[in-house]
């Protein structure tokens, strides 16, 4: 655990990562050594996948991350707690996979993936990521609006949260044995924000299938929150009533909140958010708030005032 406590800009980034808060530094370090030694089992296979035309309407207005960068420094905690779960992610197992609607919905249904994609308009976007940790990267995208598997589901006028599950695979995903955590992972929003334009469901990244790393076969991006809200891999939807307390909330709720909302001026109780590290080139570029995009979102919380948005 935390010995001493500095601020966030004395810490080298490996510190400021969320598992510091749960997890000793050695047992994170012995369990990243545990997984480079692993077995390395042959790629997952990828799911039906074609490369869509890029959307123009989303212009990142920075250089896209090299592919390797983007899919070699990961947050994927059922794999590890090191940036290196790459190879151990491998074993992911993708096909066959299928999506669960459940909760206010007028018919709980499991849909097959490739059945679910054929009844999306895909697309390609170029949009800005931020982890809450400070580093950010920009990527070529596939995947449809979260509005369209909202349609899909159908739900209720009750639900106004929607929850993403990840799957749990005990039998690839080592990190479910360490009982501490709240396994599986799950964050989820309100049905405005999903049905907000940006919100994406994707299928791929530079024009390929997903890497099991960042999420294969299927994962939620909110460009303009920190992407621990974003979970990957994501096997059950569920509509509700109740707003939901998401893995890091769980694990931590003074510092990862329900909204989490990309703002430079609200600092991360343990490091300030004022700049970002791009992946690639290293630079630091100072943060926007919304991650840059506000245009599309400061209606949906207009009426929030009193709520804390921005962890
Ligand atoms: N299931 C699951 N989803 C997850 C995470 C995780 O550990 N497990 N990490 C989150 C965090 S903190 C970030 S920053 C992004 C990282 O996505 P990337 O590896 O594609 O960059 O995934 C998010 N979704
Ligand atoms: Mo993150």
């Amino acid at each position: 655990m935390l010995i001493r406590v500095r601020r966030g800009w004395e810490l080298p980034e490996s510190a400021a990562t969320p598992e510091a808060v749960v997890m000793g530094r050695r047992a994170a370090l012995a369990a990243g050594a545990a997984l480079a030694g692993g077995a390395i089992a042959p790629p997952a296979l990828a799911q039906s996948f074609a490369p869509a035309m890029r959307n123009p309407r989303y212009q990142p207005g920075r250089e896209v991350t090299p592919e390797r960068d983007a899919t070699n420094y990961n947050n994927f905690y059922e794999f590890g707690s090191s940036k290196s779960v790459a190879s151990a992610a491998s074993r992911l197992k993708v096909s066959p996979w299928s999506v669960r609607f459940e909760g206010l919905v007028e018919q709980p249904r499991e849909l097959a993936l490739d059945d679910l994609l054929k009844q999306v308009q895909m697309e390609e976007r170029v949009m800005r990521f931020r982890c809450v940790e400070a580093w950010a990267m920009t990527v070529p995208w596939t995947g449809f609006p979260v509005s369209e598997l909202v349609r899909l589901a159908a739900p209720k006028p009750e639900a106004k949260y929607v929850v993403f599950q990840t799957a749990a695979q005990r039998d690839t995903m080592p990190g479910l044995r360490q009982s501490w955590y709240p396994w599986p992972y799950s964050d989820g929003c309100t049905i405005e924000e999903a049905r907000n334009e940006l919100a994406f469901m994707a299928t791929g990244m530079y024009g390929k299938p997903l890497p099991p790393q960042n999420g294969a076969p299927l994962r939620v991006l909110y460009p303009w929150k920190y992407g621990f809200k974003g979970s990957k891999s994501v096997v059950r939807v569920t509509f509700q009533a109740e707003r939901p307390v998401g893995y890091w909330e769980k694990l931590q709720a003074s510092e990862y909140g329900f909204w989490a909302n990309v703002n430079p001026e609200v600092a991360h109780p343990r490091w300030s958010q004022a700049s970002e590290r791009l992946l690639g080139t290293n630079e630091r570029v100072p943060t926007r708030i919304f991650n840059g995009y506000g245009e599309f979102v400061v209606p949906l919380y207009a009426s929030l005032g009193k709520e804390r948005l921005y962890y």
